[in-house]
Formats: structure tokens, C-alpha cells, sequence
């Protein structure tokens, strides 16, 4: 057939390094940017045969996030702005990993398993981020879908959630919002004025953000973006790119690790900062504390603060959904209590001290507890675990996560919105509902959406960066990583929280464990890098050091 012949041809333009195995990870493939050439363009074939299969159009990424400058990586989007299925992650492997003249073979080979019919039209929607690799190897990813006669659309530079964005736009006919960057900026803008106008007294000082751009795309797209926000928010940018080198000693996962601010923000006492990574999709916030101590509100924080200012709009508007905040294992053993716990308590609290008439608008009690689940690492799981509720806010500690809505929930807020009979109260919380699902990006995190999303929750409930970060005090944390010869034998159970292999780690970890108070450690391999990643926490921030090195030794 006319088609494979030309993925031959352009295939040798893409050729194979003999005997090269990559793995499709945590978010796609992801190495050193000179291994990915061919990986590239069979990911274009890949994505034009998802087309094909789902009738849909298709989002490829080009991105290598938080790793450094050198990588790059590409990960594919489904129809509706989600991470790409795990069944076709295996046909992502295993195309990757054909040899030069295996190529069609593989391929013919997943036409076949998926049944898909050549003659159905593909889509794919493109885009990059600002590593110098990304120019090329993006054209490869177009080559791919070009060379089995798929349409594309380029979009350039773009953070990856805003491709996931334009990706839903499209396959929901608009409906979602209109597919172009400056639809997105238009959504989100219109959404965070209408969320902030009726807050009273918001000086300058409140509107001011300290960003850390890490030299990434998020700083070019954040700028594109402030004209949109009226001077509702007023952004000093830092590390916008333009001398720096991406994700260099800045970043979120910089800031996350290190637990300490990036070069080149210039922080006074008190100032709200946040740091986002490579493409974008994470955020974390810190402020410099009295003495100039460190204050990180990571992901955990960010959750937190999320789902109690969203069950306080539920209880306000009357709205009986339930709600669930979805961690890994990496979330601070403090939040997890405080979610479970406190939030029960602060319900209750919440429902007698209120007035006499919001509780008669009450139809039915608002569940009273903020349900808690843990997944594995790894934005694909958490996303599908907050799938199951009426609102799933999920984060990773690193900052990466959203929030999603169910159709009904959506549906339950709009509704409540458009009752002009309904009382003032309950149809001020609901319209505050809306705007806010409005201003949510839900296809995947973003750390712009975020930003501005946690923006309008401090303005709006009033509280300063230090009120936000009293919430609950984190349990002092380390995370190391450690080289070993194959990652891969470490295997996991119980969300990654305990290793089932090699034999007797675990219990060596737990022994460990015992002799500090309040600790907590486990090992995972990494999806992302070559590595071992070791979390604890402690009591102390000496106790979490300590127990960290000593898990770290203990997988050796
Ligand atoms: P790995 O390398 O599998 O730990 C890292 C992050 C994930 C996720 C992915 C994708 C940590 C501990 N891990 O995965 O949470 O964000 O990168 O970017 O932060
Ligand atoms: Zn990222």
C-alpha cells in the first residue's frame, strides 16, 4: 500500500540506533534528546492511528518537563484532554523499540489488534515546549503523522496543559471553550476577573505574585496571558528564559526538592512566590518567613486549600456533593491527617456556627467529611481515581493536579447559577461555583490555571500566604534518589508505599522506620529518570535526613 511506502521512505529519516530500548514512563518517553529522533516520528504514526481508532483528534507533546535542558521526552493526549490509555503506552513501547526493518510489521501489528480502519481520516494537534531539541523534533512528530496521511495542526510553543486544553476544545466542538491559545487565555482571564470583582479592599500588595517562569514555556505564555487579567493580578516574572537555562537551580521540582527558592527570585519577607516547572503543568508556592526561613506550599498545601474553600462553597450554596482529595504516597503525612481528621471537625464546625437561615436553605446535610485516597505516582492514576466522585481534586505533592467536575455536579452548579428564585446566599456560592469550574483547567494540572485558581481563593476567603501555610505544619521531609544497576527490580504494592522486591528490603525499610518518631519511608523507582527515588519524613528535619540516608543505603 501507497501509505506504508511512504513510512518507509520517511521512516529512513528517522532511523533507529540499533539495539536502543526505551520504556513509555510515567508521562511518556523521556531521555536525552538525541536518542528520541525516531521515537518521535513513530509516535506521529502512533497518534494518527489513535486518531483513526477514536475518531478523534489527538494531542502529541514534545517536553521533557522538570528534567534538564539536554532531555526531551513526548507524551500523547486522548480525545478528551487525558493522558493516553495504558493499553496503547504498551504500542507506544513497543513501536519505539522496533528495529529499523521490524517497523511496519509493528505497526501493521496494532492496525490489526485495534481493528482500525486505514480509510477513517486522523487529527492530531501539535506542540513544544522551549528546549532547543523541540524545534526539530517536533517536525519529526509531524513526519510521522504526514507520512500515514494524517491532518495536523501545529501549535508551536505551548505548555502542555494547554495542548491537552485545545485537544478537549476540539473534540467537544467547542463546547469546553474554542481551541486557540487565545481562547484559553480568554477562559481562564474572564473567569478569575469575574471570581475577584466583588472582593472588597484588594490592594496592590494582595495582587502582587512573584513568579519563577524556570526558564520554560510557562514564563513566554504567562506574559502573553497578563493582558488578559486587567491588572487583576500583577505578576513580576522571573526566570522568563532569557538568559537562564531551563529548570537550571529553578522550577518547581527545583524549589520542591532542594526546599529552597530558585536563583534569581529576588524575595522580601512575606511576598507570595510560586515556581513553575519545565511545560508548565506543575506549581508550588513559598514565601521567604521571619529570620528568612523557607515556607514551600507544595501540592499538599494547594489541595488543601482548594477543597476547603470547595466545600465551604457547597455548604453555602446548599449542594450536597461529595468530595475527595486524591494524594500519592509522596503527600506529607500532615496533610493526609488534616484532610481526614480536621476537615471532618471544621465541617461541623463550619455547619453550627452557621446562621439560622443558611441552614433552613439546607436541603439535605452536606457530607460531612473530605473522602481521602491514595494512588501510584503518576498523573494518569490520580486523574482516574478522582474520576469517581462529584468533585476529585487530585495533586501531587510536587504540585502537579487539578480538579475535576462530574457532568452532574456541573450540571447541580449551573442549575443552582440560573435560579433567579433561589436566595442570595446559596446563588452567590453557587455562582462562585461556576466561575471557578470555569477557571479550572480539568484535562490535566496547570500550573497557570492553578495559580490563578489559588489566587482567587486567598482573595476571596481573605487570607494572606502565612494563613494559607498555617493550615496544618508540614512533618519535616527528604527525598533522595540513588543510582543502582537496574531500578527494575525494585517492585512495588499498596500505592508504592512497600516494596515487594527485592527480598527483605522491606523489612529493612520498616526497622528503620522504627527508630524515629512520627516517620515514614519508602522506595520507588522512578518512571521518569534512571533512578531510585527515597522519601521519609520525621519528626525532625535531622530525624528525616537521617532516615532517608539509611533507607538509601539499605537499597543498595
Ligand atoms: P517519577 O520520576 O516516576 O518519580 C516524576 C514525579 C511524578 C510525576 C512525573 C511526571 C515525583 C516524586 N515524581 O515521576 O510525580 O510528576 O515525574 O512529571 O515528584
Ligand atoms: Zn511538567
Amino acid at each position: 500500500m501507497a501509505q506504508f511506502e511512504e513510512v518507509s521512505q520517511k521512516s529512513a529519516i528517522h532511523p533507529k540506533p540499533v539495539g536502543l530500548v526505551l520504556q513509555y514512563g510515567t508521562a511518556g518517553f523521556r531521555t536525552n534528546s538525541k536518542q528520541l529522533d525516531h521515537v518521535m516520528f513513530r509516535m506521529g504514526l502512533l497518534a494518527t492511528l489513535r486518531s483513526k481508532k477514536t475518531k478523534a483528534t489527538i494531542g502529541v507533546m514534545v517536553t521533557a518537563s522538570h528534567n534538564p535542558e539536554e532531555d526531551n521526552g513526548v507524551k500523547l493526549v486522548d480525545p478528551m484532554g487525558e493522558m493516553v490509555t495504558p493499553a496503547w503506552e504498551v504500542y507506544a513501547t513497543q513501536l519505539a523499540n522496533a528495529e529499523q526493518e521490524e517497523l511496519l510489521t509493528a505497526l501493521k501489528d496494532v492496525i490489526e489488534r485495534e481493528a482500525i480502519s486505514m480509510a477513517q481520516e486522523a487529527s492530531v494537534f501539535v506542540g513544544k515546549d522551549t528546549r532547543p531539541s523541540s524545534d526539530s523534533l517536533s517536525q519529526a512528530v509531524l513526519d510521522g503523522v504526514h507520512a500515514l496521511g494524517g491532518h495536523s495542526k501545529d501549535y508551536g510553543l505551548v505548555t502542555t496543559p494547554q495542548l491537552h486544553y485545545m485537544v478537549c476544545c476540539q473534540n467537544t466542538q467547542g463546547r469546553y471553550g474554542e481551541a486557540t491559545v487565545k481562547g484559553y487565555y480568554r477562559k481562564l482571564s474572564q473567569a478569575f476577573i469575574q471570581l475577584t470583582k466583588n472582593v472588597p479592599n484588594r490592594t496592590d500588595d494582595q495582587k502582587a505574585l512573584l513568579v519563577d517562569g524556570a526558564n520554560g514555556i510557562g514564563a513566554l505564555k504567562v506574559c502573553e496571558m497578563e493582558t488578559y487579567l486587567k491588572n487583576e493580578l500583577q505578576l513580576s516574572l522571573f526566570n522568563d528564559g532569557s538568559s537562564g537555562k531551563l529548570n537550571h537551580l529553578c522550577g518547581a521540582d527545583y524549589v520542591k526538592v532542594q526546599q529552597r527558592a530558585p536563583k534569581g527570585v529576588e524575595m522580601t519577607a512575606g511576598e507570595r512566590c510560586c515556581s513553575y516547572d519545565g511545560d508548565a503543568d506543575r506549581i508550588v508556592y513559598y514565601y521567604s518567613g521571619s529570620a528568612g526561613r523557607f515556607h514551600l506550599l507544595d501540592g499538599d498545601k494547594i489541595a488543601t486549600l482548594i477543597s476547603t474553600y470547595l466545600k465551604e462553597l457547597l455548604t453555602q450554596a446548599g449542594l450536597d456533593l461529595q468530595i475527595a482529595v486524591v494524594q500519592t504516597a509522596y503527600a506529607n503525612g500532615s496533610s493526609t491527617q488534616y484532610l481526614e481528621d480536621t476537615m471532618k471537625v471544621w465541617t461541623h464546625t463550619l455547619l453550627s456556627l452557621s446562621n439560622t437561615h443558611m441552614r433552613s436553605v439546607l436541603t439535605s446535610p452536606p457530607s460531612s467529611q473530605v473522602i481521602v485516597r491514595c494512588t501510584k505516582t503518576g498523573v494518569k492514576h490520580l486523574h482516574h481515581a478522582a474520576q469517581e466522585f462529584d468533585i476529585g481534586v487530585y495533586f501531587e505533592a510536587n504540585g502537579h493536579g487539578t480538579v475535576l467536575f462530574s457532568k452532574a455536579a456541573e450540571k447541580k452548579i449551573q442549575k443552582l447559577a440560573q435560579d433567579s428564585n433561589t436566595n442570595a446566599e446559596r446563588r452567590r456560592a453557587a455562582l462562585l461555583l461556576q466561575n471557578t469550574v470555569n477557571l479550572i483547567n480539568q484535562t490535566v494540572g496547570d500550573a497557570i490555571s492553578d495559580m490563578l485558581l489559588i489566587e482567587a481563593v486567598l482573595a476571596i476567603r481573605g487570607m494572606t500566604v502565612q494563613q494559607w501555610d498555617a493550615i496544618y505544619t508540614d512533618l519535616p521531609n527528604r527525598q533522595l534518589k540513588v543510582k543502582v544497576a537496574d531500578r527494575r527490580v525494585i517492585d512495588t504494592t499498596d500505592a508504592e508505599r512497600r516494596t515487594v522486591s527485592p527480598a527483605g528490603l522491606q523489612e529493612a525499610i520498616d526497622s528503620l522506620v522504627k527508630k524515629y518518631r512520627q516517620a515514614r519511608s519508602f522506595v520507588r523507582p522512578s518512571g521518569t529518570e534512571d533512578v531510585v527515588r527515597v522519601y521519609a519524613e520525621a519528626d525532625t528535619q535531622e530525624s528525616a535526613d537521617a532516615l532517608a540516608h539509611e533507607v538509601s543505603l539499605a537499597v543498595y
